[in-house]
């Protein structure tokens, strides 16, 4: 089916999550819906919000530029702008927009008679992001524990809250999500290499077919995933990443408060060494 005749056919109303047939329509080649409407209010807002918060600040140099969540004492209540109040502000825009751009990904789906795996890996991302500025500051009692935003202040976060822990590559979590997110770009080039191989070949010699990208691993290491089987591999790497990484940082303050390479003591603790 041509592209034309594809679309003639797949752009009608119905899928949509809330308001029925109001914004059931396309602007050029996007489709809009609800959550289009809402995805935009949002990153329009927050986007001048960050504007307004420079503004404020002493540099608009782009590496500089730093918007800062509310000092510690204002513990779990809303700031006035000026002190982490634009943060905060910032923040909702943020998750608004976000969550948003989910929902019209699960409003396509279902227009598409697709399954919700983009969607769904959209949301881990967001959930990481959630993780960070709401789920682990209300666990520790103060929105001044998330992190900055800022390019230079936000890499100076991780710094310091690293160091909170003295060594945060001790932290378990943090070596699983490391783990996956190498794993992560090892699938990635190998799938990305092995299709190149097969099906970008040079001028005059033919598109290779999928026996032949089985072939080749079964040849170099006696197995093949399959060519629906890496997607299902390169999926859970890439989730696993994001879901540890976001377990790393939970646990560091809630559950874990002293160094991550005294966690290890339970190893020498064991009652077998005794
Ligand atoms: C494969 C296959 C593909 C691939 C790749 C493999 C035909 C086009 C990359 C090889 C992958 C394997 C053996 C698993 C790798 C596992 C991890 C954890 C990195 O067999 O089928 O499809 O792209």
């Amino acid at each position: 089916m041509t592209m034309l005749s594809f679309e003639k056919k797949y752009r009608v109303r119905g899928g949509t999550l809330v308001g029925g047939d109001l914004f059931d329509f396309w602007v050029g080649p996007f489709y809009v819906g609800f959550f289009g409407v809402t995805t935009a209010f949002f990153s329009i807002l927050g986007t001048a919000l960050i504007f307004y918060g420079a503004s404020m600040g002493p540099t608009w140099n782009p590496w500089q530029i730093n918007i800062a969540p509310p000092d510690l004492s204002w513990g779990l209540s809303a700031a006035p702008l000026a002190e982490g109040g634009l943060w905060q502000a910032i923040t909702i825009c943020a998750i608004g927009a976000f969550g948003s751009w989910a929902l019209r990904e699960v409003e396509i789906c279902r227009k598409l008679g697709m399954g919700y795996h983009v969607p769904f890996a959209f949301s881990v991302a967001i959930g990481a992001y959630v993780t960070l500025v709401v789920i682990r500051p209300v666990l520790m009692g103060a929105w001044g524990h998330g992190f900055p935003y800022g390019i230079f202040s936000h890499l100076d976060w991780v710094s310091n809250v690293g160091y909170q822990y003295l060594h945060f590559h001790y932290n378990p979590a943090h070596m699983l999500a490391v783990t996956f997110f190498f794993t992560t770009t090892m699938a990635l080039a190998l799938h990305g290499s092995l299709i190149l191989s097969s099906v970008n070949p040079k001028k005059g010699e033919t598109v290779k077919t999928p026996e032949h990208e089985d072939t080749y691993f079964r040849d170099l290491i006696g197995y093949s995933v399959g060519t629906l089987g890496i997607h299902r591999v390169g999926l859970f790497l890439a989730l696993s990443a994001g879901f540890w990484s976001a377990v790393c940082i939970v646990i560091s303050g809630p559950f874990w408060t002293r160094s991550w390479t005294e966690w290890w003591s339970w190893w020498l603790d064991l009652p077998i060494w005794s």
